[in-house]
């Protein structure tokens, strides 16, 4: 069995504490690898190298930084196919999804290295005669990048491109379900010429090593993406010791489809939205607020689409489903579903494992009907391939209806009704919104994250990314030669000969 090691300070190292733990196919439950389970003597170690990394790396002019994001983008292309076979295998979404997911790491890998030629701050006048004012914009030291399973190389590529743009110094924790995935990623930035250092990564439990770092006095500030439970946690812990946070933690988004939707594209969006990636991506489609002129036909024809996905190993080229990603996540789900019936909802289709006779973690895309706003099934978020519709009379109950939730990522709404759409992104509350399209498959030009329980202001990605990862510095440069007091030299009359003055 392979063993794979941690990287620190440009060598790949065995763990402290040498414990290992298995990295395992969902879909077929073979283990793919062995990883180093880190213990906090390796997180001191990454954060001491990555301090080392910050001082060259932060001195590197930002258009010689991009030159490396630029070959690690081109490195990146090169390896599409092998990169999303291994995701594929060790996260289990089907593989054209998997393309897409390094697809989305090669186009965060271009936008963030042309970002190395606009890193510009703002000028401006100053109210003081024979003074420039202006803003730049500095790294913040070594950051902490946390991130999820669901999209093993394109959240990790998200936050650690950006960070690195802004001559950041990374320690990337990737989640302990994928971790070979962000190895391999970070190995094509160690080719591209990354220096030593100035990107660590270390493996093993959230728990111990997720809040080593977080609790790590010598971390500027973590981003992470995950539960809104752990982010609550992160963010009590940065404000212990004034850290900045950068979270994004899922959601419950609502598609609504009006009773003059074009149905045939909603069933095509909604079925996206809620089973693409087995419904395990923050955007996902988790409720389907349904105008009751179209219920029984809408229902009945996503019944019938929905009976026909093929849920299978995503490395079949047949499989439209493919597994969810661990046991705890399948008996989470499963547990949904009975929460779901004790509530009162109706089950129209699913609402149990899949393929029974394979080893693999498969569900059956499932769908709920008769829901009501105040069920946990339409308020928690499950993410796993469940559906809950809610049935409401008209456009401005639709709104209150997706409204009610603790998050705030994504929505949709499909209309043919111009007026109602303008007035949907007025009033949806989040992130995102989507108009006559799914609630997955944001750009990453684009800024990504959320209102409410979904995060705390940030963006990544889009003209935020940089921002997430630098601080704003303010500066003044006085070329009058003599000390003028700001806010106290307000006598001095505002028009002046050159040479008169005093
Ligand atoms: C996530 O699920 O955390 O918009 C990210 C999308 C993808 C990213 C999802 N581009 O669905």
């Amino acid at each position: 069995m392979q063993e794979y090691r941690m990287l620190i300070g440009g060598e790949w190292v065995n763990s402290t504490t040498t414990e290992t733990f298995a990295d395992i196919n969902p879909a077929t439950l073979e283990t793919l690898a062995l990883l180093q389970l880190a213990g906090y003597k390796d997180v001191d170690r990454a954060v001491e190298a990555a301090w080392k990394g910050f001082k060259v790396w932060s001195e590197t002019p930002p258009p010689k930084r991009a030159e490396v994001l630029f070959k690690a983008a081109r490195l990146l292309e090169e390896r599409k196919e092998d990169l999303a076979v291994l995701m594929t295998k060790e996260m289990g979404k089907i593989l054209p999804e998997a393309r897409g997911d390094v697809q989305e790491a090669i186009d965060i890998a271009y936008y963030a290295a042309g970002e190395g030629r606009r890193m510009f701050g703002e000028t401006s006048s100053s109210e003081l005669r024979d003074k420039f004012c202006m803003t730049v914009l500095r790294p913040l030291g070594v950051v902490g990048l946390i991130t999820p399973w669901n999209f093993p190389v394109a959240i990790p590529a998200w936050k650690v491109l950006p960070a690195l743009m802004a001559g950041n110094a990374v320690v990337l924790k990737p989640a302990s379900d994928t971790p070979l995935s962000a190895i391999k990623f970070v190995e094509t930035l160690l080719e591209a010429g990354l220096p030593p250092g100035t990107i660590n990564l270390v493996t093993g439990a959230g728990s111990t090593v997720g809040a080593a770092l977080v609790k790590h006095p010598g971390v500027r500030a973590i981003s992470f993406t995950g539960s809104l439970e752990t982010g609550k946690w992160i963010m009590g812990e940065c404000a212990k010791s004034m850290k900045r946070v950068s979270l994004e933690l899922g959601g419950k988004n609502p598609v609504i489809v009006m009773d003059d939707a074009d149905l045939e594209l909603a069933l095509e969006g909604v079925l996206w939205g809620a089973f693409g990636t087995t419904g395990q991506r923050c955007t996902a489609t988790s409720r389907l607020i349904l105008h009751e002129g179209v219920r029984e036909e809408f229902s009945s024809r996503l019944l019938e689409k929905t009976e026909k996905l093929k849920v299978g190993d995503g490395l079949l080229p047949e499989t439209e489903v493919g597994p969810v990603i661990n046991r705890a996540q399948l008996e989470k789900i499963e547990s949904y579903v009975r929460i779901g019936q004790e509530e009162g909802a109706k089950l129209l289709s699913g609402g149990k494992r899949a393929n029974s006779e394979l080893p693999g973690y498969f569900f059956e895309p499932t769908i709920f009907t008769d829901v009501k706003p105040e069920m946990r099934i339409a308020r928690e978020e499950i993410f796993g391939p469940v559906l809950s519709i809610i049935t409401v009379s008209g456009f401005e109950e639709a709104l209150e209806v997706a409204n009610n939730t603790a998050y705030g990522l994504s929505s949709a709404i499909y209309t043919k009704d111009i007026s109602k759409a303008f007035r949907a992104v007025e009033k949806l509350e989040c992130g995102i919104t989507y108009i006559n399209a799914p609630t997955i498959g944001a750009e990453v030009h684009l800024p990504f994250g959320g209102v409410k329980g979904t995060g705390n202001g940030f963006r990544e990605a889009g003209p935020e990314a940089i921002r997430e990862f630098t601080e704003v510095k303010a500066v003044y440069i006085d070329y009058s030669g003599k000390l003028q007091k700001a806010q106290i030299d307000t006598s001095a009359p505002a028009v002046q000969e050159r040479g008169t003055e005093q």
